[in-house]
């Protein structure tokens, strides 16, 4: 089996986009790769933390991944700060990496953009993203559009590394998927849905009030034309819902678009409101399930003891290569 590896930070409460954008497709490939999935909570302290709301989201955001349909027995599921490894080959891509290219990333532009004053953590980000995928040398991490750039930064570390020292890493590939790869703000169709948004009428919560959720699709801004038609650029409203709709029931959007030929907005939302009503009622349930007990922490344990030798092994080959290990 080849081997898949991805993280998502407990940042938060969870959106409809990082359940389209990430859960969903993690999801469907654990039955076809050995996967690793860890929760980037050393990375979530790059913004500050309220500790108590962020060992909630941290909870939360693993009893969704459960809930959702991740199963612990196919798929390595832990903590990235429980695994040390992380921390430690973080340093030492962050010595490999130039200060130009951190520069680069446009997730940390966009924040230094905003001209508010920002940590150390945003421009280092993407040296300690490269030492989560490397210690684990997948040939695959699948993530959302907006953090491709992060994983070709890792390729170029890894070929660097491999070149400087000799060949140790596997260049990992970014899967981005198809369809759902950026879900769009409900309200502001031309911004990504983030849980870091304005008023939240624009993003729908995985836990939000399923009769809330479908008002937030009902009221999703569209456009004046009345025609159900996949165009990002002219109606990013409507192609957006397009998205989401094909992504949650598996068809595809030309088959959509063919099914709602003449049809009005309102329609076409109602169902799309269903749907998604149907999604959360069951994550929901299930959710409740999982957070009974000590399932959650059981979980998590036994997912940084089948993590760990992985990462203790890569870690130390990269320490014998480079010289920092003298003794056996
Ligand atoms: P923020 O909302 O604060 O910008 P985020 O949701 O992008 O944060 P994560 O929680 O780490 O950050 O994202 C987890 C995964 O969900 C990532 O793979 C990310 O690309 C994906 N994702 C996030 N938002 C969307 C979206 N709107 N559409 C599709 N995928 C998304
Ligand atoms: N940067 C990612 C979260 C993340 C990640 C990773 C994803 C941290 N380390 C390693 C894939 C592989 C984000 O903001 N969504």
């Amino acid at each position: 089996m080849e081997r898949m590896l991805s993280g998502i930070k407990p940042t938060g409460r969870v959106t409809l986009g990082n359940y389209i954008g990430a859960i969903k497709p993690f999801i469907s490939y654990q039955d076809e790769y050995e996967m690793f999935i860890f929760i980037a909570n050393l990375h979530s302290m790059t913004i500050t933390q309220e500790p108590k709301e962020l060992r909630k989201n941290t909870r939360d955001l693993i009893a969704i991944y459960l809930a959702a349909g991740l199963d612990p027995e196919k798929v390595t599921l832990f903590l990235q700060s429980d695994v040390h490894e992380h921390a430690q080959l973080g340093w030492y891509m962050t010595c490999l990496s130039g200060m130009g290219e951190l520069y680069r990333m446009t997730q940390y532009k966009d924040k230094a953009a905003k001209g508010e004053s920002i940590g150390t953590g945003i421009y280092v980000y993407p040296t300690l993203m490269a030492a989560d995928i490397l210690l684990y040398n997948p040939q695959y991490v699948p993530v959302g559009e907006d953090q491709k750039q992060h994983v070709e930064l890792t390729r170029d570390l890894a070929d660097r590394f491999n070149r400087r020292y000799s060949e140790t890493f596997v260049l990992p590939e970014p899967l981005v998927a198809k369809v759902g790869g950026r879900i769009m703000d409900l309200q502001n169709p031309t911004k990504k849905m983030s849980k870091s948004s304005s008023d939240g009428k624009g993003c729908i919560y995985i836990l939000d009030d399923v009769n809330l959720s479908k008002k937030k699709i009902m009221s999703a801004v569209t456009d004046s034309e009345g025609s159900i038609r996949f165009d990002p650029e002219n109606k990013p409203g409507i192609s957006n819902l397009l998205e989401i709709y094909a992504s949650l029931s598996g068809r595809t959007i030309p088959e959509l678009e063919q099914r709602y030929v003449g049809a009005g907005y309102g329609t076409f939302k109602k169902d799309l409101a269903e749907i998604v009503g149907q999604y959360l009622t069951d994550i929901q349930t299930r959710y409740k399930e999982v957070t009974q007990g000590s399932y959650i922490d059981d979980i998590l344990k036994e997912g940084a003891r089948k993590a760990t030798p992985v990462a203790r092994k890569t870690l130390a080959k990269v320490e014998r290569k480079i010289g920092i290990t003298i003794y056996k």
